[in-house]
C-alpha cells in the first residue's frame, strides 16, 4: 500500500458545501465521506460519493480555449494561461477606457465562496454582480428582507425541536442538503408532524403526515386562509405579536375576504383540512416552522406567498423559538472576527445596470437581477455593457430565454465562462477557463452560520490533473493585468487563509484537525424578550411603510393564476437527489448511469386527453421552441401539469453520457426574463402544449 492520507474539505457537488474527509491514496482519491465530527456519521448524498468519479472523468475542459468559429460551433483553440489572461484583459482594458468598468458584469452561484470575484469586481470598479438567484431565491430572498430584515439563507430551521411543520414545495428529502435532510428525518422519527403540499407527490410527501395536491400557484390563498382562521380565532403568540409585529391591524383586516370556504375553492384543498392546520400549529407554538421555500422562482406572486409564510411564523411566534425559525448566527456572535476579502474592496459609486435597490429599492443589491442583464446588453439602457464572465455559473441552462441569452452573447465583445464542466454556457463563450475542481484547490475561509457556528474551508487533497488553475490564482492575475493587483495582497491561499485567521489564534493547519473549526460550544439563541429585526422599525413589518412609499403594497389582494389554455399543460420542474441542477452532475459517469435522463409526468386523466402513454415520446412545444421527452404516466401529479426534472437535453457532444438525452425545460420557458415584484423570474407560468412525436 502506498501513501495514504486524510484530507478534511467541503463538498462542491452542488452548493450545500457539506463537510467532507476525502480519503488519498497515491495521490488519487480513493473515497469521500462525509465528515463524521460534523455529521455523527460518514454518508453523504449521492452526489457527494459520486465526487470521485466527477474527478477521474475526462470530459471536462482540461486547459484554457479561445473560440476558434462560430458561436456554439464547438470549435477551440487551446491556448496558455497567460494567452488566455492577456486576450481577457487587453479586452477589458479596452472596454474600460471607452465606456468605463460598469460594462463588464459577472454572475455566479452565490453563496459564500464569492469572495474573490466579487472582490474583482470592485477592484476594477463594477457594481454588476449578479448571482443565479433571479431563478432561485430572489422572491424568499426579498420577502424576508422586507420583513424581517435578512436573507433567506440567514434564517435557519430547528427542525430536529420542531413540533410541527408546513412546507409547501420544498423538496426537502430530495432536493437536499445531507444534514438538513437528517435533521429532518430526525424531527419525523422523535415525532415531529410534517404537512406537505406541492404539486405532485414526492419523498417529502411520502414522509409526511399529510400531504395535499394544491393547485397549481394557489399557495398564496391557501397562506392568506391560514392567517384568517389565525388572526380571527386569536390563535396566535399575543406576546410576541404585540411585541414584535407591525401592522396587526392592517393584516386582520387585510385577510377578512381570505375565508377558508374561498381557499378551498381556490386551492382545492377543503376548507376543513385549512382550519385543522392552522389549530394543529396553533397548539405546536411556538415550535412550529412554516417553510418558506428555497428555489421561488414560480409565479408572479411569490413575493407576497412568501411574506405570507413569513407571517405565518411571526403569527406563532417561532422566530428564535426552540423548534422554531432562528436568525443564523456568525463568528461575531461567538467574540470572533474572521477578515473577509471584500472587507478590503474599494467602495463602488457607479450604479447598477438593472435598477436593483434604485429603480426597485426592495431588491436588493446583493443578488440583483440577473434576467435583466440580456436587454440590456440588446438595448444599452441604462448603459452598453460589454463583457460577460460567468463563474460558476451556467445561465443558457439555470435561465429560461435560451435564444435571448445567445442574442446578447452574439452582441458582447467578451464572453468568458469559468467551469469545471462543459457548461452549455462555456460552449457558447468566447474564452473558457477551466478551474481546478473543488478537490484540486484550496478557498478561503468561511463560516457555517447556524445555532453553533463554525468556520469550515475547502482544501486541496489532490494536485490538478490537467492545466487548471483555483480561483484565487485567476482573479489576482485578471486583477493585476488590470493594475489592480494591489486589491489581492496575498501570495498564495494558504497566506489569505491565514490573514483572514490573523486574530483568532488559529491558522490553516488548524482545520486538518476536524475539518472544521467550533466558535461555540453552546447553541446561540437570542434573547426573546429583546430581539432585534434589521428592518426601518427593528420590528417584523407585517405592513412596511418602505415597500408602501415605494408604491408597492405590504400585501398584494390574492389573483387566481392564468389556467392553461385549452390543450395546454403548466410545465413544472424540480429536481432528484441523484443530480445537481443543470450540468454539474448530468454527465457523471455513476449519476448518469443511475439517471440518464428526464421524463415528462402526466396525470393519467391528461395522457388519456392528450392521447399519449407511458413509453411514447412527445414533442412539448412553447412559443416555437420544441422539446423531445419520453412520458411517464402518474397519478401523483396534479392534471394542469406536465413535470420533468430540471435541466437535461445535453446539446454539447463532448459530454458523451448526457448528450441527447432528455429534454431541456428552461428552453421551453421563453418570455419568462421578466422581473416580478419579488425580482424573480416566474419560471412556473410557462404553458406548454404536446403531441406525440
Ligand atoms: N426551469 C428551471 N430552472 C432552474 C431550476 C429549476 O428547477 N427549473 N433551478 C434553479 C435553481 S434552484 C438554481 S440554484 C439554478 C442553478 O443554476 P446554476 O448555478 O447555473 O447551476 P449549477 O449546476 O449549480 O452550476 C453552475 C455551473 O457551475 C459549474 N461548477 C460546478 N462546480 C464548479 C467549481 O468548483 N468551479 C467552477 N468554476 N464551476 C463549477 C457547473 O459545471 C455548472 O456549469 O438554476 C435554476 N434554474
Ligand atoms: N439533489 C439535489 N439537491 C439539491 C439541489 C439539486 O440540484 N439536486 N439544488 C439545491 C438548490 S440550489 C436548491 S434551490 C434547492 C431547491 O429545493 P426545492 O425548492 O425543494 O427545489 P425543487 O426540486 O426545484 O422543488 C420545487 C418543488 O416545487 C413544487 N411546486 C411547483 N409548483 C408548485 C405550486 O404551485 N405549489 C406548491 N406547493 N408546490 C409547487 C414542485 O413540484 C417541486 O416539488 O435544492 C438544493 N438541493
Ligand atoms: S448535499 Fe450532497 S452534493 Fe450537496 S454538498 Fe452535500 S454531499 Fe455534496
Ligand atoms: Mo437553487
Amino acid at each position: 500500500m502506498g501513501e495514504r492520507r486524510e484530507v478534511y474539505s467541503l463538498c462542491c457537488m452542488c452548493t450545500g458545501r457539506c463537510p467532507i474527509l476525502v480519503e488519498v491514496e497515491d495521490g488519487i482519491v480513493k473515497h469521500i465521506w462525509g465528515n463524521p465530527h460534523v455529521f455523527g456519521a460518514k454518508s453523504l448524498c449521492p452526489r457527494g460519493a459520486a465526487g470521485v468519479a466527477f474527478e477521474y472523468d475526462n470530459e471536462r475542459p482540461q486547459y484554457p480555449m479561445i473560440r476558434d468559429g462560430e458561436r456554439g460551433s464547438g470549435k477551440w483553440r487551446r491556448v496558455s494561461w497567460d494567452e488566455a489572461l492577456d486576450f481577457i484583459a487587453d479586452k477589458l482594458k479596452k472596454i474600460i477606457a471607452e465606456d468605463g468598468a460598469k460594462a463588464i458584469a459577472l454572475s455566479d452561484r452565490g453563496g459564500p465562496h464569492t469572495e474573490l470575484h466579487k472582490l474583482f469586481l470592485a477592484a476594477i470598479g463594477s457594481p454588476n454582480y449578479f448571482t443565479h438567484d433571479a431563478s432561485c431565491s430572489n422572491s424568499v430572498h426579498n420577502a424576508h428582507m422586507s420583513i424581517a430584515g435578512h436573507a433567506r439563507n440567514t434564517v435557519g430551521y430547528d427542525y430536529r425541536n420542531c413540533k410541527y411543520m408546513v412546507v409547501f414545495g420544498r423538496n426537502l428529502l430530495e432536493s437536499l442538503i445531507t444534514g438538513e435532510a437528517r435533521n429532518v428525518i430526525e424531527m419525523i422519527n422523535s415525532g415531529g408532524k410534517l404537512v406537505y403540499i406541492d404539486v405532485r407527490w414526492n419523498y417529502t410527501a411520502s414522509k409526511a403526515y399529510k400531504f395535499f395536491m394544491i393547485n397549481p400557484g394557489t399557495d398564496y390563498a391557501l397562506a392568506l386562509a391560514l392567517i384568517n382562521v389565525i388572526v380571527n380565532n386569536n390563535l396566535y403568540d399575543v406576546d410576541f405579536v404585540n411585541k414584535y409585529v407591525v401592522g396587526m391591524e392592517y393584516l386582520r383586516s387585510f385577510v377578512q375576504p381570505y375565508t377558508p370556504e374561498w381557499a378551498e375553492k381556490e386551492t382545492g384543498i377543503p376548507a376543513e383540512e385549512i382550519r385543522k392546520i392552522a389549530y394543529e400549529a396553533a397548539e405546536a407554538k411556538p415550535s412550529v416552522i412554516f417553510h418558506p421555500g428555497w428555489m421561488t422562482a414560480w409565479t408572479e406572486n411569490d413575493f407576497y406567498f412568501r411574506r405570507a409564510i413569513y407571517t405565518l411564523n411571526a403569527l406563532m411566534g417561532s422566530y428564535e423559538a426552540k423548534g422554531g425559525i432562528f436568525i443564523a448566527k456568525g463568528a461575531g456572535d461567538c467574540g470572533y472576527k474572521i477578515k473577509t476579502p471584500t472587507s478590503i474592496a474599494p467602495k463602488v459609486t457607479e450604479e447598477r445596470c438593472d435598477g436593483a435597490g434604485t429603480k426597485y429599492p426592495w431588491i436588493r443589491k446583493n443578488w440583483g437581477m440577473l434576467q435583466v442583464l440580456p436587454e440590456v446588453v440588446l438595448t444599452g439602457n441604462p448603459y452598453p455593457v460589454r463583457a460577460y464572465i460567468a463563474m460558476r455559473h451556467d445561465p443558457l441552462v439555470a435561465m429560461p430565454d435560451f435564444d435571448t441569452w445567445v442574442k446578447a452573447f452574439d452582441k458582447l465583445d467578451l464572453v468568458v465562462a469559468i467551469d469545471v464542466n462543459w457548461s452549455l454556457t462555456a460552449w457558447y463563450a468566447d474564452v473558457i477557463l477551466p478551474e481546478s475542481t473543488y478537490l484540486e484547490r484550496t478557498d478561503h475561509v468561511i463560516v457555517r452560520k447556524g445555532l453553533r457556528p463554525q468556520l469550515a474551508l475547502r482544501q486541496k487533497a489532490v494536485e490538478p490533473r490537467f492545466d487548471s488553475r483555483s480561483r484565487f490564482q485567476i482573479f489576482k492575475a485578471l486583477a493585476e493585468r488590470l493594475g489592480k493587483g494591489e486589491h489581492f495582497p496575498w501570495k498564495d491561499e494558504v497566506e489569505l487563509v491565514n490573514w483572514q485567521l490573523e486574530g483568532t489564534g488559529w491558522t490553516i493547519e488548524d482545520f486538518q484537525k476536524k475539518g472544521v473549526i467550533d466558535l461555540t460550544d453552546k447553541p446561540i439563541w437570542y434573547d426573546r424578550n429583546n430581539l432585534k429585526f434589521n428592518t426601518p422599525t427593528g420590528k417584523i413589518e407585517v405592513y412596511s411603510e418602505f415597500l408602501e412609499k415605494a408604491g408597492v403594497p405590504s400585501f398584494a389582494p390574492y389573483e387566481r393564476p392564468a389556467s392553461p389554455p385549452e390543450g395546454m399543460l403548466r410545465l413544472v420542474t424540480g429536481k432528484i437527489a441523484l443530480h445537481t441542477q443543470g450540468r454539474t452532475t448530468s454527465n457523471n459517469p455513476i449519476l448518469n448511469e443511475l439517471c440518464p435522463e428526464n421524463h415528462l409526468y402526466l396525470h393519467p386523466d391528461t395522457a388519456k386527453k392528450f392521447g399519449v402513454k407511458e413509453g411514447d415520446t412527445v414533442v412539448v412545444s412553447a412559443n416555437g421552441t420544441e422539446e423531445r421527452i419520453k412520458v411517464k404516466v402518474s397519478p401523483y401529479v396534479h392534471p394542469e401539469i406536465a413535470f420533468m426534472l430540471h435541466g437535461f437535453g445535453d446539446i454539447v457532444p463532448l459530454r458523451t453520457r448526457s448528450f441527447g438525452k432528455g429534454a431541456l425545460d428552461t428552453r421551453l420557458m421563453k418570455g419568462k426574463l421578466k422581473v416580478t415584484v419579488g425580482g424573480n423570474c416566474p419560471l412556473f407560468e410557462t404553458f406548454v402544449s404536446l403531441k406525440k412525436a
